[in-house]
């Protein structure tokens, strides 16, 4: 037994330890050995294995043939990934283990010293809706560009990146993949990033922007150099699904104005755990912050929706697919924002306002790094964010971004530099009101003002109130033996939510009381609804908000474990999580693992026994 263990250890370090001290040089190149080796193993597997195409029909009509995917590479997935053998790879065994793991949270906010000794390639789970398999795409897919911009990007997860594209997609489909190094400042691994890729990976392009350009622009950058008829931009910590590319492409075979989205995967930063995500669209609220929507009920009426594209108001951002022509002809990007968010909405709105089609297709997945905060900051300290909504707003949301303005005070006022050339695209393109876009894509969404002028109606809470008792009581925080309430005595709107010790009588067991409606809101003493808030830097809080009854982040899942549960909130994909050491801090939401924090129970009220 000890000697399976030490062997299987050993195997994993056939990765993963080089020699003390290895120049950049040599440790890329020593790993290139066993890439080349492993990778024939992998190119065997691609190309007799997991693309296996069997025709289907014939379809004159449009002049291609239909084609099968055979699956039998599955179980060759689910036999290689092992969580125990990633559990192994974290353990810490030498001071300069140590130094890895924190150098690399304090740089890249991820678990490095497990990155590192993955390796380029792993195994992951194919996290598939089951119907996928028997999906067909079109044989005669167009070409591929992948496009992956990076700033300041661990050399790890970067080609993990790079080389889960090459094994995980059919050669033909990938014209060439683009590293788009935006000028990092970790400027030790130019050299070593551009001789591997050179001599090793031939069909990927290292490219640098001339001066810092933030993902906008260096993303343009990248476009402009690329050749293939689809453009498919990645962010540089991603892992890419078995069959990805295949439904994405066929989308755009299909229409060249749809840009297909894949599902987002979770990779979890602490541990590189590998986790599927559940289906569920962009939306967005109204200060300008990108959130995911539950899937409306007349989408989850469509039979097959798991497996079937669906149209999505807004995207997240970094991964998506779309024709390169189509693409330069709609505007690109607006050059005009720095560094760092509101571009995913500002291409999500153009693209449905100027008569394109935006979908998130569930048969590809893509596995992306959640990581708590950004690394990094803008050149001259800015808020990006801001400007970049501000730009958005003004461009394509006619009378709307007042509601923006509402919720933002200080953005009125704000400098966002010159529009015209963006107000004279929308011309160009005549592209429709943002009313039309509210009312035809996305009216699920309510308006700000809807919330604030519906008084509270009693008759809702007495409603709600008929709930199973077994979902009422305080929630108890096991690993705190503490439990949840608001932040301040009464309940106001927006307090943030803490844990405290237990009540067990009065007024103060009441502060304490929650239930779980039909809607699933999770109600605290029958008035307000847990919700989240996305505050900073992508940190989510959890907050008590008035109850809308529209789902969305006030809705909430039960994960039994045992007699433990999570809560889970579909919206963010991430469960409610007590602060495990600091009093008073609090609750927010983390990726759903099995972390003491995330466990609570439902507690009644002990019985008075004097
Ligand atoms: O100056 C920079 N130059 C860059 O090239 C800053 C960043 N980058 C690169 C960076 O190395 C990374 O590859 O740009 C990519 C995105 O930056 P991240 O990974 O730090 O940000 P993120 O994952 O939080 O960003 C999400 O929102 C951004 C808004 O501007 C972009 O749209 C990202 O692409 C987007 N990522 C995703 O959609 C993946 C899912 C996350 C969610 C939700
Ligand atoms: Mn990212």
């Amino acid at each position: 037994f000890v000697c399976v263990v030490f062997l299987s250890l050993m195997q994993v370090y056939n990765w993963t330890v080089f020699n003390s001290s290895p120049s950049t040089h040599e440790y890329l190149s020593s790993k290139n050995r066993l890439i080349a080796d492993r990778r024939q193993h992998y190119r065997a597997i691609n190309e007799t294995q997991s693309s296996t195409f069997i025709k289907k029909k014939d379809n004159h009509n449009d002049g291609y043939s239909e084609y099968v995917v055979k699956d039998n590479s599955d179980p060759f997935m689910r036999d290689h990934y092992d969580i125990k053998k990633l559990h192994n790879l974290g353990v810490i065994r030498t001071p300069e283990d140590q130094r890895l793991r924190d150098e690399g949270h304090r740089q890249h906010a991820f678990n490095l010293l497990i990155s590192d000794r993955l390796g380029f390639h792993r195994a992951i789970p194919d996290s598939r809706n089951k119907r996928c398999v028997n999906e067909t795409y079109p044989v005669d897919l167009p070409e591929a560009s992948v496009i992956i911009c990076y700033f300041n990007e661990a050399w790890s997860t970067l080609f993990r990146t790079v080389v889960s594209v090459l094994d995980r997609s059919p050669q033909r489909y990938i014209k060439e993949i683009i590293i788009v190094d935006d000028t990092s400042e970790m400027t030790q691994w130019r050299d070593p990033i551009r001789t591997y890729v050179d001599k090793n990976l031939p069909k990927v392009r290292y490219v640098k922007t001339p001066e810092r350009a933030g993902l906008i622009r260096a993303r343009m950058f990248g476009a402009s150099q690329a050749s293939g008829q689809v453009l498919i931009f990645l962010d540089s910590h991603c892992e890419v699904n078995l069959h990805w590319i295949e439904p994405l492409l066929s989308r755009i075979k299909a229409s060249k104005s749809t840009v297909a989205v894949p599902v987002m995967d979770i990779i979890n930063p602490d541990t590189m755990e590998y986790v599927s995500s559940p289906l569920v669209r962009g939306g967005f609220n109204w200060g300008l912050h990108y959130r995911w929507d539950q899937l409306p009920d007349r989408i989850k009426q469509v039979k097959d929706y798991l497996s079937k594209p669906i149209e999505s108001p807004t995207m997240a951002g970094g991964l998506f697919a779309i024709d390169r022509q189509y693409f330069n002809d709609m505007g690109q990007y607006d050059a005009g924002m720095d560094v760092w968010g509101g571009e995913n909405l500002e291409i999500s709105f153009r693209i449905w306002q100027c008569g394109g089609r935006l979908e998130i297709v569930p048969c590809s997945r893509v596995g992306h790094i959640f990581r708590k905060r950004r690394p990094y900051g803008s050149p001259k300290g800015q808020d990006t964010t801001l400007k970049n909504s501000l730009r958005l707003a003004h461009v394509w949301m006619d009378e709307y971004k007042e509601h923006f303005f509402k919720m933002n005070s200080a953005a009125r006022n704000m400098p966002y530099g010159d529009i015209s050339d963006r107000v004279v695209l929308r011309k160009q393109l005549g592209c429709k009101s943002f009313k039309w876009y509210l009312e035809n894509i996305y009216p699920e969404q309510v308006l700000p003002t809807d919330k604030k002028d519906a008084p509270l109606s009693l008759g809702k809470f007495k409603r709600k109130e008929k709930v199973a008792s077994a979902l009422r009581g305080q929630i108890y925080h096991l690993h705190s033996s503490l439990c949840v309430q608001s932040e301040s005595d009464v309940f106001t709107k927006k307090a943030m939510l803490v844990l405290e010790p237990c009540q067990d009588f009065g007024k103060e067991y009441k502060y304490q009381t929650w239930y779980k409606s039909k809607d699933d809101e999770l109600l605290l003493s029958d008035i307000l609804c847990l919700d989240v808030e996305n505050v900073f830097q992508g940190r989510s809080f959890a907050r008590l908000m008035k109850c809308h009854g529209n789902g969305g982040s006030q809705s909430w899942t039960i994960k039994k474990n045992g007699s433990v549960m999570m809560l889970y909130n579909p919206a963010t994909g991430k469960c409610l999580r007590g602060s495990q050491d600091e009093n008073g801090s609090p609750l927010d939401l983390g990726i759903c693992d099995d972390t003491p924090s995330l466990s609570f129970q439902f507690r009644k009220r002990p019985s008075r026994s004097n």
